[in-house]
């Protein structure tokens, strides 16, 4: 029989894991809320696309359930300074969502019930970056973690990972969201430690 650690459970562990600047690992999944959690049943639950033109693109949960889902299993790195590894997620990619979307937009703010909001590029929600996620690691998303659905854009703080995920309005100029407005990072990537305004 072979000496483990008992620590050790795969590739992803140890010396071997490059973290972004300043992040340490965790294996549970902490909750971070600015505020109560609401409750939105999925036959209540729609998502709206508004362009900058005022055209609007609406999907009911079933219909997001009709579209194709992806399965992408990722890194999340939240700037309170715990990271994730591999997590595992279901959900639409936004470039199935905003496919047949006609817009010249540069950025987007995203809506959740609750009233939470976060600011992105647009381009950031492309190209495979960004997904509305509705399961986490095999179950249906749990209300705390954002369900029934969430924003996923692993690749920036977790901030921007918008939970109880409503709406994204396209807009031709960037425009703040709540953690943005309170100092923290207008882009906020993990590699560059931009946390704060200025970083
Ligand atoms: N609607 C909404 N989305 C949100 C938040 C929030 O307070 N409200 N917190 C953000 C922050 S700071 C983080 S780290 C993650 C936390 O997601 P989790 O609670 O599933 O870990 O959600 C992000 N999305
Ligand atoms: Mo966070």
């Amino acid at each position: 029989m072979g000496i483990v650690s008992p620590g050790f459970h795969g590739r992803r562990r140890g010396a071997g894991v490059k973290l972004p600047p300043g992040q340490y690992l965790t294996e549970d999944f902490p909750v971070l809320s600015a505020g109560p959690t609401p409750r939105i049943r999925p036959e209540d639950w729609e998502f709206t696309v508004t362009t900058e033109t005022g055209q609007e693109h609406r999907w009911s949960w079933r219909e997001l359930l009709d579209l194709p889902g992806e399965t992408p299993t990722v890194d999340i790195h939240c700037v309170t300074k715990w990271s994730k590894l591999g997590t595992s997620w279901e959900g639409v990619s936004l470039d199935t969502l905003l496919a047949d979307v006609d817009t010249a937009a540069d950025y987007a703010l995203v809506h959740s019930y609750g009233g939470y909001t976060t600011n992105l590029p647009l381009e950031d929600l492309l190209d495979g970056q960004a997904w509305i996620a509705y399961r986490f690691d095999g179950e249906d998303l749990a209300p705390e973690h954002g369900g029934p659905a969430r924003l996923l854009v692993p690749h920036l703080y977790f901030w921007k990972s918008a939970k109880w995920v409503r709406g994204i309005r396209l807009m031709d100029e960037d425009e703040p969201g709540f953690w943005e407005t309170a100092g923290y990072h207008d882009y906020g990537d993990p590699w560059r430690e931009q946390r704060y305004q200025g970083d």
